[in-house]
């Protein structure tokens, strides 16, 4: 069974809160793809293409991200997104490649929307204008509690936390009920999987939802 019946691509995101394993298994789900001669294209937010990359640094390492605004946040995500999907994405589902996204559009939804509480008219409209017309085909939500994901992101081998890992536990338990929401109240392209699982059947678990879709 197929998604699409022409000859465009697939774009699949992956979401989460901080640590929930997003990608660990982008990057798994990659090689299951190639494993079945798909052409795989990785890539992530913020980030992704070199003025992304730039953006990147700002919103997690500007020695001023302190004083930076939720308004000012939400443009820069949305502007690296919006060079994202004209530069990289929206070619490579030309060409029929399996893109997958390590964050997407959601990730403003849920953390400038419901985390900053920006309100969703605006949210909405501007990440409608950074994607044009480029929307997931299919996104997966690894979901698990906040404190399970902020330990295991803690354990990891880091410098320094970046700027929006310095939130606190509260902030993350928003991010979580804000994916949760989202898939309830807009269903259809969302696949919401427990993480709290070893990472070989969280993988399994996301590719027998994807096999149905698109393999
Ligand atoms: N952000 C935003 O606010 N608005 C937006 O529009 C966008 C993003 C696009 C991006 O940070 C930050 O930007 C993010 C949201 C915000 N901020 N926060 N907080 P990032 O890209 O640096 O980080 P992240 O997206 O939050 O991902 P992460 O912390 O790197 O986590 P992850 O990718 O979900 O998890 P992981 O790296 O695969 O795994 C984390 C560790 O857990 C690692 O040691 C793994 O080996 C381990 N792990 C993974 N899975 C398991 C299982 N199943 N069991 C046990 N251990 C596991």
């Amino acid at each position: 069974m197929s998604l699409n019946d022409d000859n465009r691509g697939y774009l699949i995101t992956f979401e989460g809160s901080e640590g929930s394993g997003k990608t660990t298994q982008v990057n798994r789900i990659a090689e299951r793809f190639e494993k079945h001669n798909y052409d795989v294209l990785v890539t992530r937010e913020p980030g992704g293409t070199p003025i992304g990359e730039e953006i990147r640094r700002i919103l997690m390492h500007s020695e001023n991200g302190g004083a930076m605004t939720p308004e000012a946040e939400l443009l820069l995500f949305a502007a690296s997104r919006a060079q994202l999907v004209r530069e990289v994405i929206a070619p490579a589902i030309s060409a029929g490649k399996v893109v997958l996204c390590d964050r997407f559009l959601d990730s403003t939804t849920v953390y400038q929307g419901v985390g900053r509480r920006i309100a969703s008219g605006p949210v909405q409209m501007i990440n409608e204008f950074a994607v044009g017309r480029v929307m997931p085909d299919v996104t997966v939500i690894i979901d698990l509690p906040a404190e399970v994901g902020l330990e295991r992101a803690r354990r990891r081998a880091r410098e320094m936390p970046d700027r929006m890992e310095q939130e606190n536990i509260e902030f993350y338990r928003k991010v979580r009920q804000g994916y949760l929401i989202l898939a309830k109240t807009l269903p259809g392209r969302y696949i919401v999987v427990d993480g709290t699982g070893s990472i070989e059947e969280v993988e399994e678990t996301i590719w027998r939802e994807l096999k149905k879709l698109v393999v």
